[in-house]
């Protein structure tokens, strides 16, 4: 029954634009996760052809204790559904169950100058101060562009750290089809106008991060039960001079970030958010204010994910479905790039 539904809205599906993003099961995942992607992707299950991809290989770019890696690609999973990611809506998949990726991966890394790869920020700032670094971080972004290239996907909804890799896919995908022909649908990325940059709560010059979510005070945690979430707020860096207004003055980081986490969720206008704080007696009412929706909003996801995970043969099953129907777009893609680059396809050998 549920097989029929999924079909069902796949072939009406057709005329919707194509999108596709990741997540990396690299670490906790964190509120700027959840307001710069997952809120933005359930908001555009309706209108849209939606892939969307728990990129294990991807987290592998910097060492992922095995059992771990394991341990959270499933709680990656259950937590995007318990967002509200639908899988009779959109196709949520695993990469490494995929192989496609990687094939398509090591073509497109055949035609990338290394020089496109070495000026990424994320690669650079990833890379600072580590003894070594592997190839694998460096080829970060074709792996990526195999993802998004392989669906012929039409938009890229990304935080903006994002961007400039969907920008290389860009670059990649035009320099694929001038060299073998039109072959690849030319990707945009899709930056929330609210969300895009969520700020570290210890420190509102970074953006808030799963691979720092382990240090005390860094990130709100999905799974954080509301004390945490409220001590971890009430922590917030901010300033002195107890002005509650958006801002882009860096000294104002921390109060633009607090005023923004509250924007998004609450989903009002600069003005409203404004106007809603014109009252409050300083930054603890500000902080006590923004505790309260952030609890309010993630108290479901919590619940759902619990249900979820007391089930989780069901969890495995919708995986399995989801990869089953991304192998179907992403495999004769794979072998239409294969036969243009002129790689042995099985029906070039004859028995
Ligand atoms: N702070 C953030 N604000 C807004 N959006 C964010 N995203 C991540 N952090 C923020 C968006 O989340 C999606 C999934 O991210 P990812 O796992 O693919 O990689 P990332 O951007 O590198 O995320 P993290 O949390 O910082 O992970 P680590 O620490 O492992 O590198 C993306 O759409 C991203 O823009």
């Amino acid at each position: 029954m549920m097989e029929d539904k999924f079909n069902a809205v796949s072939n009406t599906a057709k005329l919707k634009k194509r999108v596709f993003s990741g997540v990396q099961p690299s670490g906790d995942v964190q509120l700027g996760n959840y307001l710069g992607a997952f809120k933005q992707w359930v908001q555009g299950q309706q209108e849209k052809e939606n892939f969307f991809c728990i990129v294990d290989m991807h987290a592998l770019t910097v060492y992922q204790e095995p059992a771990k890696l394991l341990e959270q690609t499933k709680m990656l999973a259950a937590l995007l559904f318990a967002s509200g990611i639908d899988p009779n809506r959109s196709t949520l998949f695993v990469q490494s169950q995929v192989t496609a990726h990687a094939e398509a991966c090591w073509i497109l890394n055949c035609m990338t100058p290394i020089g496109w790869l070495e000026r990424m920020t994320q690669y650079k700032d990833k890379s600072l101060n580590q003894e070594r670094v592997s190839v694998g971080l460096l080829d970060y972004p074709v792996l990526m562009a195999g993802d998004i290239l392989l669906y012929d996907t039409n938009e890229v909804p990304v935080g903006e750290d994002q961007k400039q890799h969907v920008e290389l896919s860009r670059d990649i995908a035009q320099r694929f089809n001038r060299i073998y022909g039109d072959t690849f649908v030319i990707p945009e990325p899709v930056i929330p106008e609210v969300g895009a940059r969520i700020m570290g709560l210890d420190n509102p010059l970074i953006k808030m991060s799963k691979s720092h979510a382990h240090i005390k005070g860094h990130a709100i945690r999905l799974l954080d039960d509301d004390k945490e979430i409220e001590r971890t707020i009430k922590r917030a860096v901010t300033d002195s001079d107890n002005v509650i207004q958006f801002s882009r003055e860096p000294e104002k980081a921390g109060v633009n970030n607090l005023l923004g986490i509250y924007k998004v969720i609450t989903g009002r206008t600069i003005n409203q958010v404004e106007s809603d704080f014109q009252d409050a007696r300083g930054y603890g009412d500000l902080k006590a204010r923004v505790s309260e929706v952030v609890i309010e909003e993630l108290q479901p996801i919590k619940k759902k994910y619990s249900e979820i995970m007391d089930d989780s043969s069901e969890l495995d099953r919708l995986l399995i479905r989801g990869a089953e129907r991304a192998r179907s777009y992403a495999d004769p893609k794979l072998m239409d790039i294969k036969e243009r680059v002129g790689l042995v396809l099985p029906g070039n050998l004859v028995k």
